[in-house]
């Protein structure tokens, strides 16, 4: 009989991470990639010592009332909002996510989500697909500026940073940030970033990103009452998490123009996304992708495969998120 503890692979991952853990472990993958309910993601659970997830598995309470031998869930992903941590606490369960080996890509996808949107360019090749182009014109799809503009964060942590990097230092923005904590003197001097309180930042925004955890605390951190702070020529940037916009105040204030436009790549309860938001044109769409390249997303796998390794072999992950 075995000795190695045994694992779950909630989702399809790179086989060669699979093939890596199955040195180490009695793995189950979960090949065919089904999407499990909750109760057959704990039946799944129900015998293993460890797990590696994705943001869509829920790990709480009742599921974890179910997983009498799990130890450890390792995150594929730096969010980790699918953890109830204090049920994990209670289960004495440790949780892992994947922090640092996603951060610039994910901020590249902000910029160019942030580009895609200012410059109309969904709008633009939809028009252009239906055979709409038939001459120039002056204000055809004439959006926002960008470079010298008001780039304004919301969330400064890693990601976060890296965006204010990339608008001061690459295209010259002016750069404001609204955190639960100030940054250092010498990272806000780095980052070329101004603190300010969050009204001042919706107020003077030109483009706002949105990089901030969700929480209790986060949930509709952006509604109709900040969106009517907001600047008419104004787009907001949400690789961040859904819930954190309130999606339908949102799709109102797209239809309404009280902003000019928007950049989704996270939405409330998605895969579904609002209806509304699929409706209005001024809104650039993508499947949560922020962190998808070849070469992160393998990253990504590996350090949650390494969390698994590092827990069973020396009682302690790599990355391990706070339990408290
Ligand atoms: C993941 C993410 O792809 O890391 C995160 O928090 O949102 C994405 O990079 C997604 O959560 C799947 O795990």
């Amino acid at each position: 009989m075995s000795t190695k503890p045994r694992i779950l692979i909630a989702r399809r991952i790179f086989p060669e991470v699979v093939q890596r853990l199955a040195q180490h472990f009695e793995v189950q993958a979960n090949d065919e990639d089904i999407a499990w309910t909750p109760q057959e993601l704990a039946a799944q659970l129900a015998d293993k010592d460890g797990a590696l997830t994705t943001g869509s598995q829920r790990i709480d309470a009742p599921l974890l009332a179910l997983c009498p031998r799990l130890k450890i869930v390792a995150n594929m992903a730096v969010g980790y909002n699918n953890f109830d941590v204090a049920a994990m606490r209670a289960a004495g369960v440790l949780g892992s996510n994947t922090p640092d080996v996603l951060t610039e890509t994910t901020a590249d996808f902000g910029f160019a989500l942030l580009m895609a949107t200012a410059r109309r360019m969904a709008e633009a090749e939809h028009y252009l697909r239906a055979g709409l182009w038939q001459n120039w014109r002056y204000d055809m799809f004439a959006g926002a500026e960008v470079h010298g503009s008001t780039l304004a964060i919301l969330g400064m942590g890693r990601i976060g940073q890296a965006i204010a990097r990339r608008g001061a230092h690459g295209f010259g923005m002016r750069v404001l940030y609204h955190n639960r904590s100030r940054l250092a003197p010498e990272l806000e001097a780095e980052c070329r970033a101004e603190y300010v309180g969050k009204d001042e930042l919706l107020a003077r925004a030109d483009h706002l990103m949105l990089v901030l955890p969700y929480t209790q605390q986060s949930h509709h951190a952006i509604g109709a009452a900040e969106l009517a702070r907001m600047k008419p020529t104004a787009t907001l940037i949400n690789i961040a998490r859904g819930g954190i916009v309130d999606d339908a105040a949102l799709a109102q204030a797209l239809a309404e123009r009280r902003i000019a436009a928007a950049g989704l790549d996270v939405f409330e309860g998605e895969p579904a996304v609002h209806p509304e938001l699929l409706q209005v044109p001024n809104v650039v769409l993508t499947p949560h992708i922020a962190s998808a390249t070849v070469a992160t997303r393998l990253a990504m796998a590996n350090l949650a495969a390494d969390n698994l390794i590092a827990f069973f072999r020396d009682g302690q992950a790599l990355t391990p998120v706070e339990m408290t």
